[in-house]
C-alpha cells in the first residue's frame, strides 16, 4: 500500500497491494474468471506496462472504448482487431492498447467484486505501479438533465451512508467508500477544458437492484406509492446524491484497500424524478454512453502527454 522509494531516481512509485498471506502458498494462482493464471501466462510481460485501467459493465462498450482510445493515442493499427485477452471465458472481456487496459464487469456488486479480486491480483503479479482506475458507466440522475456526466466524490449506500457492508464469516464488515479526491477534481477540470457536455461532481448512490432497490414503480413487484418514491428520491437529493448506479461502493472500497487511485464517471440516462423507463432512442443512448469515454480518453491523453514532457 505504501509508496516505495526508487533509490536511483528519488521518485516514489505505488504498487498494487494484495492483503492475503495465503497467496504466498499458491504455486499457481488461477484467475478463473479471466481464464488467465500465474503459471500459464507471463503476467509481467503481458501487463507490466499498464498505467490506466477502465472498467465498465458491457463487454461491447469496453471493446469500443479500446478502439476509441487507440485512435486518440494514435496507437491504432489499421490491421489490428483488438483481441479479447479473456477469450477463454465468457464471464468478462479484456482489451489492451499500450498502457490502457479495458475490462468489462457485468451488472451489480457481486459481479464487479469478483472481477476486481482477479484484476487486483493480476496487476499485483504483473508488478504494475502507479495505476489509475476509472469505472465508466451509466446511471439514473436525480434532478439532472439526462446526458449529464457525474464524477463521483463518494459512494453512498441505499440509506444514504458512505459505506459498503459485506458479510465475511458471518460477520458484517464495513468498508470505506471514498474515492480519490484529487483524481475527481482533475477529471472535472478535463470536462471544463473539453466543454462538450454538462459535468458535475457529487455523491453517487449504489444499490443492490435496478427496480425496487432504486425506487422504481415499473418492476414486477412494487409495494409503495408514487409519493413514497418521490419522498425517497428527494431525501437522497437532499443528502447530496446526484445519481444512482449499482457498482460504485464495492469498487471504491476494493480500490482503496489495494492502493489504486480510483474514480467513477457515469452518465445519467434519465431524470428519476420524472420517470423510471428508459425510452430514449438507441442513437441518443449511444451518444450519452460515449460521454464518460470521451472524458476519460481526454484525461488519459493529457496524463500521457505530461509524462512524456
Ligand atoms: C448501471 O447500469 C446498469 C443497470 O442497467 C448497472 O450495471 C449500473 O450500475
Ligand atoms: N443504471 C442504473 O443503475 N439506474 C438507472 O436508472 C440507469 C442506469
Amino acid at each position: 500500500m505504501n509508496p516505495k522509494d526508487d533509490k536511483r531516481t528519488g521518485l516514489t512509485s505505488s504498487p498494487v497491494s494484495v492483503h492475503n498471506p495465503h497467496l504466498d502458498e499458491l504455486k499457481d494462482d488461477v484467475l478463473y474468471h479471466f481464464s488467465l493464471g500465474t503459471r500459464t501466462h507471463n503476467l509481467p510481460a503481458m501487463f507490466g506496462d499498464v498505467k490506466f485501467v477502465c472498467v465498465g459493465g458491457s463487454p461491447w462498450r469496453m471493446k469500443s472504448f479500446t478502439e476509441y482510445i487507440a485512435a486518440e493515442l494514435s496507437m491504432e493499427d489499421p490491421k489490428a482487431e483488438y483481441p479479447n485477452i479473456c477469450a477463454g471465458t465468457d464471464r468478462y472481456a479484456m482489451y489492451k492498447v499500450g498502457p490502457v487496459l479495458s475490462v468489462s464487469h457485468g451488472m451489480g456488486i457481486p459481479s464487479i467484486a469478483i472481477m476486481l479480486h482477479e484484476l487486483i491480483k493480476l496487476l499485483h503479479y504483473a508488478h504494475c505501479t502507479d495505476v489509475t482506475i476509472v469505472r465508466i458507466g451509466t446511471s439514473g440522475g436525480i434532478g439532472l438533465e439526462p446526458g449529464t456526466v457525474v464524477v463521483t466524490k463518494q459512494s453512498m449506500d441505499a440509506t444514504f451512508l458512505p459505506k459498503f457492508e459485506q458479510v465475511i464469516l458471518g460477520k458484517t464488515v464495513v468498508r470505506n467508500t471514498d474515492l480519490d479526491e484529487g483524481l475527481a477534481e482533475e477529471l472535472f477540470q478535463c470536462s471544463r477544458e473539453l466543454n462538450q457536455f454538462k459535468t458535475v461532481v457529487g455523491k453517487t448512490m449504489c444499490t443492490q437492484d435496478f427496480y425496487e432497490g432504486q425506487a422504481r414503480l415499473d418492476g414486477a413487484f412494487c409495494s409503495y406509492s408514487e409519493q413514497d418514491k418521490q419522498d425517497y428520491l428527494n431525501k437522497a437529493r437532499e443528502a447530496g446524491i446526484c445519481n444512482i448506479e449499482m457498482e460504485s461502493s464495492v469498487f471504491a472500497a476494493m480500490c482503496k484497500l489495494s492502493g489504486l487511485r480510483a474514480a467513477v464517471v457515469c452518465v445519467t440516462l434519465l431524470d428519476r424524478l420524472k420517470g423510471d423507463q428508459l425510452n430514449v432512442s438507441h442513437e441518443v443512448l449511444h451518444s450519452y454512453q460515449q460521454r464518460p469515454q470521451i472524458l476519460v480518453g481526454y484525461y488519459i491523453k493529457k496524463q500521457l502527454k505530461a509524462l512524456r514532457s
